[in-house]
């Protein structure tokens, strides 16, 4: 039975996913070439200094790694820049009433985030409250699909990975959760997301008993 759950940031309790397309189209645009929106689906949940190199492979561009390093600052301070927009009406819908429901229920939540800025990011929503535990893109030494990050969720809040669920919206995060031996419910598309145990469009009407 789940007794835990744990969360992916970008997509899952906000969507992000534009801003950082933003940012990204505007780094290669910078470069030359332009980033669609297909191509921008590669990187989601992937760390900003592999997402950068996904990029500069689809533009034929080798730059050094100061370079590597100067770009990718850059991108994130526009980032950052875009996300100020930010304010707690943006959390996807039905995420607050489920995260309600699980405190409630007294069932310890974590998020699980390849992002370096998802303490920032849960501030300006004011969702860093309901969280028991915080793995992100600063504690990870492994990204995803590597199940690491959701281990170390588990592990904070002390519960076996069977008694986990992981709520994602990227494939790499559903491949993380499923081999750390936890539930993966995709929130997205099933023809994406086939790997996961169940997938939803989203939190809306969502229930901790549709878990089981
Ligand atoms: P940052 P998630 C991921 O967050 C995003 O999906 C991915 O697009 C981004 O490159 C990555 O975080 C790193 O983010 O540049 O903010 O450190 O979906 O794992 O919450
Ligand atoms: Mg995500």
């Amino acid at each position: 039975s789940i007794k835990a759950c744990l969360f992916d940031l970008d997509g899952v309790i906000v969507d992000t996913a534009k801003f950082h397309y933003i940012a990204w189209r505007r780094l290669a645009n910078d470069l030359g070439f332009d980033l669609t929106l297909e191509q921008n689906e590669q990187l989601k949940g992937i760390s900003r200094m592999e997402s950068l190199d996904i990029i500069l492979s689809i533009g034929g561009i080798t730059l050094s790694k100061e370079e590597r390093l100067a770009r990718a600052t850059e991108k994130n301070l526009r980032y950052l820049e875009l996300c100020k927009q930010m304010t707690p009406n943006d959390v996807l819908p039905g995420v607050r009433t489920f995260m309600d429901e699980l405190k409630q229920l007294s069932i310890p939540m974590g998020l699980g985030s390849a992002s370096k800025n998802a303490t920032i990011i849960l501030n300006s929503i004011d969702m860093l409250r309901y969280f028991d535990t915080i793995v992100d893109g600063n504690r990870i030494t492994k990204g995803k699909p590597d199940p690491q990050v959701f281990l170390m969720g588990a592990e904070d809040l002390q519960t076996k990975p069977e008694n986990c669920a992981v709520f994602e919206d990227a494939v790499a995060g559903i491949q993380s959760a499923k081999s750390a031996g936890m539930l993966a419910v995709g929130i997205g598309v099933k023809t994406v997301l086939a790997e996961a145990d169940i997938v939803i469009a989203g939190f809306e009407g969502f229930k901790f008993a549709d878990l089981h």
